[in-house]
């Protein structure tokens, strides 16, 4: 396996003095954001961590290997190239490295990778979930999977509800994973900071979660655990505008027939025009919100290691 994975010098050298490192996926940048601002977002992203005290170590597939921290010039062409990149889940990664291609992996791709490096904290802005009427189409992102068996802990900012949220957190129960609040009860819907579920815990500091991470680990579970952060209060928007726009979006995809892989990417990309461009902004500070918190945990973690 190991023959695959490559650490930048910057995540060796990490590694080798035991510092905290944080993991940021590539679909958000290929998939979830346009270009430039995808570009500029993700170098930002790894600023707001290095300031924070960690490490930031950007994930994707690059010609059949397993990249662990990326340089400039490879976040530029994933930013460039967008959604001509292979977005990759758990299960297209034999077929992307068997062909020796290059891919933007997805939560789930990204916290299997991140787990082979050893890295506990994960930053990301929104998770896939359970999607609205997977009772019939079994839309059920592969992320949640993911949370059963890899021990990588997602700091991210709520569902939002192109996913069904009610649904999310019942098979996130069913599965023994967490859902922790950042000082909330209440679980934050991505672009508003609140909705009507409830999270499992509310902890409210960065220690408090790092102290439940190691915990958990010293439990033996295997599980992954989900951080919810709430949007900051000036970004966040107006719960009747944003759900109008999610409403039209889900209608405009289910008469394009848009399906499987596709959806999300389409839904975000739809709502940041539906909404001019607003969601977007949204989005972009809610992922710095989510690096600030994660290398606080991670550096808190740190700590708390022997
Ligand atoms: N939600 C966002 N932005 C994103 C994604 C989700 O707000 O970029 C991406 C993430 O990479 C996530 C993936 O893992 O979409 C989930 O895709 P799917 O719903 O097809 O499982
Ligand atoms: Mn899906």
């Amino acid at each position: 396996m190991n023959n695959y994975l490559e650490l930048s010098t910057e995540v060796k050298e990490a590694q080798a003095n035991n510092l905290p490192i944080v993991a940021l996926e590539s679909t958000i940048i290929s998939h979830g954001m346009p270009y430039p601002k995808n570009v500029e977002t993700a170098k930002h992203c790894e600023q707001i961590i290095r300031d924070n005290g960690a490490i930031p170590a950007t994930i994707a597939i690059i010609d059949g290997k397993l990249k662990v921290g990326l340089t400039n010039d490879e976040l530029l062409f994933l930013g460039k190239e967008g959604q001509a990149v292979q977005k990759t889940s758990r299960r297209d990664l034999a077929h992307v490295i068997s062909k020796r291609l290059t891919g933007a992996t997805t939560v789930s791709a990204t916290m299997y990778i991140a787990a082979l490096a050893g890295i506990k904290l994960f930053a990301t802005g929104g998770i896939g979930g359970v999607h609205r009427n997977a009772e019939d189409t079994f839309d059920i992102s592969a992320d949640l999977e993911e949370f059963k068996t890899t021990s990588v802990n997602v700091v991210c900012a709520g569902a939002k509800s192109i996913l069904d949220l009610g649904k999310t957190l019942e098979y996130l129960e069913t599965n023994g994973i967490s859902v922790i609040g950042y000082n909330t009860f209440m679980l934050p819907a991505f672009y508003t900071r609140e909705s009507d579920y409830t999270v499992d815990f509310n902890l409210k500091t960065p220690s408090e979660i790092a102290r439940f991470i190691h915990t958990k680990e010293t439990l033996d579970l295997p599980e992954g655990t989900l951080i919810t952060n709430p949007i900051p209060k000036d970004k966040s928007f107006c719960k009747e505008k944003i759900d109008s726009a999610i409403e039209n979006a889900l209608a405009e995809m289910t008469n394009l027939g848009i399906k499987g892989k596709e959806t999300t990417p389409f839904l975000l990309e739809k709502i940041v025009e539906l909404t001019k461009g607003k969601s977007l902004e949204a989005n972009i500070a809610l992922v710095y919100n989510n690096c600030e918190l994660a290398a606080k945990i991670a550096v808190s973690y740190n700590e708390m290691r022997d």
